[in-house]
């Protein structure tokens, strides 16, 4: 059977529009897949919505496939004895695909029936038999168009305007609105809640601590200052279509100068005034994997920023490659290319702050890069999908300084052995790089761990989890006797909340500034009212619970003080 309707533009459009953007050049469109289901134009458009919304962070939006499969049509890949590997979705069919976005995989899809209905399941199931289309690009000149400025640097505040403690500040995802709620750390109240981008994803703080940077996955880049009696949007800019990651300019000299963001489509970076988000140049990252193939989406993954260089480092997920992007000259940018392995993800420091740890993920690789050196330091192999968020650095009874992730294909948290200068650490050299311990985790689908440097816990979650039980736990071991049972704290009970039909999972565990407590999100229905769960780490017994009306859809949290310092 033949498409009866081309995939046009228009959806790409209706994307765009619903990132809020205007003024688009319409994407090229698509060639009809040969024996591709029908699709009305409605149709088409509402697929291609809830493909951006819903898929293209996980397979991309050519659907090449990165921590999620290929989904185009059709794909064929030589494969290391010479024999051609063939498939595709037309090859899988619309009853096969429905199956599979209900229920997920287990490598690490998540079911997908309680968050779209059974006709939207089906549509799915066809669309992606369609050839996706090939959506437009953006340059230095239209984002320049979506920069603003609210507050100008000298209509700002010189010192800081409100009482809050602000080294505890918490700036939190409210995911599905759109927004981030300030919440005092000391207090337990909610400050501000700030209008930000789509599905905001991640806040990052300046080196000074004064401005937290947020980037919604539509790509516009809010800039809020910490010092306004109430703090508020000073600057705002949109950087792409589809976007992850933000940083600043850290090392000394440099401090609040610059912002780097990074896009998924295009597939670019863009680097910034650190004060007013005015654009100073987009770079694109298209090019070869590790592997020497053309790459057309290489999408911008985690980004660091160095504290013993003037330097970021920007994971470039599809080709694998980590970039060592050199800030004292902007204009003869100066990147150092290194080859990991593909599919970079996130990621975090080690303890000395001198090598990044970030997760290949569907190589089932974690790749560490010496900042000093420019060099990649280690390629470590690891059980299935790493996923370590920042990680969590801590010191082995036996193996001494090690950085542990856990697993979103797995029920581990695997804990890497890291060099460390210091002396008292010389008779741990012989485990570097090496997994050095698999802990026994709750099950497969854990997103982040974290501990801090004055406590005694590493906690991790598990939200991907397809069970109720353990998506809604979370695991806390002793890093003293890491052979101890762990507990398992069930955070949906210990909110009080009533149950709802949809899972709350428990996401993000994130410290206070002192080590003393611990946040945890509940991560609810769009329409649910949820809560943030705050922990005693040294008792493990609820201290509060953060809830609100507005309080939807909470998941990252970043408190200021930790962030400001990479402190995990
Ligand atoms: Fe994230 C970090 C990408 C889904 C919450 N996420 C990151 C980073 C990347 C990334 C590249 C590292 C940023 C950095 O350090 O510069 N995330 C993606 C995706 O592509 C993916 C898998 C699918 C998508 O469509 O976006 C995805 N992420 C999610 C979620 O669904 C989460 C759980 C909830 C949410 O709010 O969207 C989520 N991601 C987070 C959080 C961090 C993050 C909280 C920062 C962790 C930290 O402690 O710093």
């Amino acid at each position: 059977m033949r498409s009866m309707v081309r995939t046009s533009p228009t959806a790409w459009m209706v994307a765009a529009a619903f990132a809020g953007m205007t003024g688009l050049v319409p994407g090229e469109a698509a060639a009809e897949a040969a024996d591709a289901p029908t699709l009305t134009a409605e149709e088409s458009a509402k697929a291609k919505q809830i493909y951006f919304e819903r898929c293209a962070g996980c397979h991309g939006v050519l659907r090449k496939g990165a921590t999620g499969k290929n989904l185009e049509p059709h794909w064929s890949k030589e494969l290391p004895d010479g024999t051609v590997q063939e498939g595709g979705t037309l090859k899988l069919g619309t009853g096969r695909l429905e199956k599979i976005i209900s229920m997920g995989t287990d490598g690490g899809m998540v079911n997908f029936d309680d968050i779209l209905t059974r006709e939207e399941i089906g549509l799915m199931a066809r669309y992606i038999q369609q050839v996706p289309d090939t959506p437009p690009e953006y340059s230095l000149k239209e984002t320049r168009d979506s920069w603003k400025v609210m507050v100008p640097v000298d209509k700002r505040p010189t010192r800081q305007m409100n009482k809050f403690n602000l080294q505890n500040m918490f700036s939190v995802t409210l995911r599905d609105t759109g927004e981030v709620a300030l919440i005092d750390g000391d207090t337990k109240e909610i400050r501000s809640i700030v209008k930000t981008g789509y599905a905001v994803h991640i806040s990052r703080l300046s080196k000074s601590g004064r401005y937290v940077y947020v980037i919604g996955r539509d790509g516009r880049l809010s800039l809020i200052d910490l010092w306004m009696e109430t703090p508020a949007v000073v600057a705002e800019v949109k950087i792409g279509f589809d976007a992850r990651s933000v940083d600043t300019s850290k090392f000394k000299g440099y401090e609040d100068k610059y912002a780097i963001a990074g896009s998924y489509w295009p597939p670019q970076y863009v680097i910034m005034d650190g004060q007013t988000l005015e654009p100073m140049k987009v770079v694109s990252t298209r090019g070869m994997t590790v592997d020497g193939e053309y790459h057309p989406e290489p999408r911008v993954a985690s980004i660091v920023s160095s504290e013993i260089k003037p330097e970021w480092v920007v994971n470039i997920k599809e080709t694998g490659q980590i970039l060592l992007v050199d800030y004292s000259d902007i204009e003869n940018l100066n990147v150092t290319t290194i080859a990991a392995a593909k599919f970079l993800h996130d990621g975090g420091w080690d303890a000395s702050k001198r090598y990044f740890l970030v997760a290949a993920n569907a190589s089932n690789k974690i790749a560490a890069v010496d900042t000093k050196t420019g060099k990649l330091a280690a390629l470590v192999d690891t059980r299935k999908i790493p996923h370590p968020g920042r990680g969590a650095n801590f010191k082995h009874p036996q193996y001494g300084p090690v950085w542990a992730t856990g697993h979103l294909g797995d029920d581990v948290v695997t804990l890497i052995s890291t060099p460390s200068d210091e002396k008292e650490n010389a008779k741990y050299k012989e485990h570097n790089w090496k997994v050095v311990q698999e802990v026994q985790h709750i099950g497969a689908g854990n997103l982040f761990v974290k501990t801090h440097p004055t406590s005694k816990h590493l906690w991790a979650d598990a939200p991907q989890n397809p069970e109720r039980e353990i998506a809604e736990s979370v695991a806390v071991w002793d890093m003293a006797d890491l052979s101890k049972p762990k507990k398992v704290i069930n955070v949906a009970k210990d909110s009080g909340l009533p149950e709802t039909q949809a899972i709350r999972r428990a996401v993000h565990p994130e410290y206070s500034a002192d080590g003393s407590e611990v946040w945890i999100s509940l991560w609810g229905g769009k329409t649910d009212q949820s809560a943030i769960v705050v922990y005693d780490d040294k008792t493990l017994a609820v201290k509060k619970v953060i809830t609100d009306p507005k309080m939807i859809t909470p998941t990252g949290k970043f408190n200021v003080y930790n962030t400001q310092h990479d402190i995990y």
